[in-house]
């Protein structure tokens, strides 16, 4: 895995400061063009079995289990500026935990609770959950940008009201391709889109090596999806490794906010 080449001192100082950096234009327009598509084909071909491998979320359109669903998404898993950015938050062991593609839908008045991934608090060996918000439309001020107070994955509880707007919560916006690498223990959400367009993005889940994914990859991937995969990519699911078999087999889906 790479370290150090790709993200500057200030990326760094920002993803352990304020719990997330923003990386601009880090999708090649190949992959932005041919992940849109993919999520654009996927939501029809799946109707209302969209989502259905995770959880329902009122006002968005949920993709689940997306390594298994195109070469795009592999591709995208692997780019060493995203590892090398979820290092810095996990250490060097870690693997993927999860790869959904979140649609907050027009007019759809929901603003999701400020939480962290899975409810996850750090543990004696620090932080164990990072997520990687892939911006797949431009997300704007009004059309369901990710709200997110900084430094608040250094808190251990949440906000009196996670639903009510916090007084340092600053929006995150950016041109499509831009990825957002985020500490998920950082307190977060998807606002209300307030426009009649769509706002997608692929959440890149990742968590410490030692503990359960949040959906076991091995399950869920098809055989021949599996027979396929490089080396890196097996390492990055954890597909050969029995002590991941024992964690995350049996545990129930767990989400920060949603039942
Ligand atoms: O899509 C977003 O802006 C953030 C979504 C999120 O935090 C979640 O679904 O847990």
């Amino acid at each position: 895995m790479d370290h150090g080449r790709f993200l500057s001192g200030a990326q760094r100082a920002a993803l352990r400061e304020q719990g997330y950096v923003c990386l601009p234009g880090l999708m090649p327009a190949a992959m932005l063009d041919a992940m849109r598509r993919r999520v654009e084909a996927l939501a029809a071909l799946e109707g209302e079995r969209a989502g259905s491998e995770f959880k329902p979320e009122p006002g968005a359109l949920r993709l689940a289990n997306c390594v298994d669903k195109g070469e795009v998404f592999r591709e995208a898993i692997v780019l060493p500026a995203v590892l090398e950015a979820v290092a810095e938050v996990l250490g060097p062991h870690f693997k993927l935990s999860s790869l959904n593609v979140r649609t907050a839908l027009p007019m759809n008045g929901i603003d999701q609770p400020l939480h962290r991934d899975m409810g996850a608090v750090p543990d004696a060996q620090g932080d164990w959950v990072c997520n990687c918000i892939w911006m797949l439309d431009d997300f704007t001020a009004d059309n369901g940008p990710t709200r997110a107070v900084p430094g608040s994955h250094r808190l251990r509880d949440l906000p009196a009201d996670p639903r009510a707007r916090h007084p340092d919560e600053v929006h995150i916006t950016g041109s499509a391709g831009t990825v957002v690498v985020m500490n998920a223990h950082l307190w977060h959400g998807g606002l209300a889109n307030r426009t009649a367009r769509p706002r997608a993005a692929l959440h890149s889940f990742f968590c410490r090596a030692d503990k359960p994914q949040q959906q076991y990859q091995k399950r869920l991937l098809r055989p021949e999806t599996q027979a396929a995969l490089s080396p890196q990519l097996r390492r990055l699911l954890a597909l050969d490794d029995p002590e991941n078999d024992r964690m995350s087999a049996d545990v129930a889906v767990t989400s920060g906010f949603l039942k």
